[in-house]
């Protein structure tokens, strides 16, 4: 594949990882030296990034001790102390926006543009966001207390933004964190450890132990007082099970099927043009993607011409290349997921337009039509950029068919009538619905899901919430402490 003229530069982030090679672990303000692990690779090029090491349950032992000996200090600072290093974690992201949205393009295959225009100024909003609830800290929640040590598990589809929805309101509320990265995109949470050293935050507050899924559940079983993940819903159930019964807070941001519904009112290039930022989004590697488009049967045939021919403009190509829509997807493993799911599809009966596999770690976008509400291609999520489409004929069945699903994380309607928008909004059992509009973030609006995809909510208020301990448990420790 050319690169061709538009391409951004990445000479600095190749120097960086030149001089680096190998990373350790961030434990207590300092990288430990690099132990055996694996490669990290761009999944655009199949290239070496660089080698990650893998985290023992010693090594997130280690972490937890520093996590431990560190949140007395840190709660003990006043919420505008605190507030001074999330504000200066989110102005060094800022300064450092082009060097961060190049190494996670390099790293996780996302275009360039979506990293430069979404992920990254995302997570310098999330850091002044949360910078501004430690201030609030004791006017907003009196008498509440951080929960201590929170162990967080991230995926690899967002990987600095998971990383910023965790880590920022853990600190705002006085915690101190153990994260492991995913193992396929570990490097913006390295560059982030880089840059909670160049701030002077204090020794322990982060730790960053790397490694697969043995690391996370090492991290699981430590003794950490919450657990935060987000991922798969098989993972997110052993950890439920390993958790039950231990008292330590919990929350799951899980996978999702999310309905996508046209009504025959809607903005029909409006709502094509929704669909591309929903499924053909970062590769459709999204847990809130609009995965099951609905479309009102009158206007069926009409939407399905436009969406066809909005498809086939997409650019499929290098992921630094500024004109690239769709890019590589994470890792090999993953596209022989999407294909897999897509085959079990076309099996059952579906037909599938577009959504050509192509060499290297590519996947033309696409859709499943003419599917049954039981085909596994409308049940599975398929993680890519592949989405299902089907009709109604009332709004009842349009109902029927978006709540036909184990998941629950989101869903968009499109109709011109507010009217009926928000009375089909307010039946779609999910926790997060857009009306005229999807992928829509921001770090004041509380994000998680229902059923499956999850408990627990992330963002704003409510996601405060989850990293304190109530006033009545603040009683008994104090009672305790006499
Ligand atoms: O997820 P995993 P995978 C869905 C999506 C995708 C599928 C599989 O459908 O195709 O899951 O992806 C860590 N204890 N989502 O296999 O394994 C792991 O190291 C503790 C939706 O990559 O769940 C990584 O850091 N941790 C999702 C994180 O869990 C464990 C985003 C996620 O990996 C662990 C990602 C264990 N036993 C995938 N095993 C979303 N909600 O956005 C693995 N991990």
């Amino acid at each position: 594949m050319e690169y061709g003229p538009s391409v951004e530069d990445s000479s600095a982030v190749r120097d960086w990882l030149a001089a680096k090679g190998e990373f350790g672990h961030f434990i207590g303000g300092k990288f430990t030296a690099p132990g055996a692990g694996f490669d990290t690779r761009d999944p655009a090029t199949g290239d070496v990034l660089a080698q990650i090491s893998q985290g023992s349950a010693d090594d997130v032992a280690a972490a937890v001790r520093a996590a431990r000996k560190a949140q007395r200090g840190w709660a003990k600072l006043s919420g505008s102390d605190r507030a001074r290093y999330l504000y200066a974690i989110a102005r060094h992201i800022q300064k450092r926006e082009r060097f961060l949205s190049v190494l996670e393009t390099l790293d996780n295959g996302k275009p360039i543009r979506e990293s430069r225009d979404a992920d990254i100024p995302l997570v310098a909003r999330h850091f002044y966001h949360h910078a501004g609830w430690a201030e609030l800290l004791d006017t907003q929640f009196p008498g509440h207390v951080p929960l201590g040590v929170c162990g967080q598990i991230i995926p690899w589809n967002f990987p600095l933004l998971m990383l910023a929805w965790k880590i920022a309101p853990a600190l705002a509320a006085g915690n101190t964190v153990v994260l492991k990265p995913a193992e396929y995109t570990s490097l913006t949470a390295l560059a982030f450890a880089e840059i909670c050293q160049e701030v002077g935050l204090p020794a322990g507050v982060v730790n960053i132990v790397t490694g697969d899924g043995e690391t996370g559940a090492a991290l699981v079983s430590a003794k950490v007082d919450k657990i935060a993940f987000t991922g798969s819903t098989e993972v997110g159930r052993k950890i439920a099970e390993t958790l039950a019964g231990t008292g330590r807070k919990l929350t799951l941001e899980l996978g999702g099927k999310s309905p996508f519904i046209v009504m025959e009112d809607a903005d029909l290039d409006a709502a094509v043009e929704g669909v591309v930022d929903s499924i053909w989004f970062n590769q459709g590697q999204v847990c809130c993607a609009g995965s099951r488009i609905l479309v009102a049967e009158n206007v069926a045939d009409r939407f399905e011409g436009l969406l066809q021919a909005r498809m086939e403009k997409l650019r499929l190509g290098p992921p630094l290349d500024k004109s690239t829509d769709i890019g590589a997807i994470v890792d090999p493993v993953q596209k022989d997921r999407i294909i897999s799911i897509c085959r079990a599809a076309t099996d059952a009966g579906a037909e599938l337009v577009g959504g050509n596999a192509a060499q290297g770690c590519f996947i033309a976008p696409g859709y499943l039509r003419r599917i049954q509400p039981a085909n596994p291609g409308m049940q599975q999520e398929i993680f890519g950029p592949i989405a299902t489409l089907s009709t109604f004929r009332t709004a009842d069945e349009a109902i029927e068919l978006a709540n036909n699903t184990r998941y629950g994380l989101a869903g968009s309607v499109w109709s011109e009538s507010a009217t009926v928008a928000t009375d089909l909004a307010a039946r779609i059992r999910a926790g997060v619905i857009w009306i005229n509009g999807a992928n829509m973030f921001d770090a004041a609006a509380p994000f998680g899901g229902y059923r499956e995809s999850g408990f627990g909510r992330e963002g704003g208020r409510v996601g405060m919430l989850e990293y304190l301990a109530e006033p009545k448990v603040k009683a008994v420790r104090e009672a305790e402490a006499k």
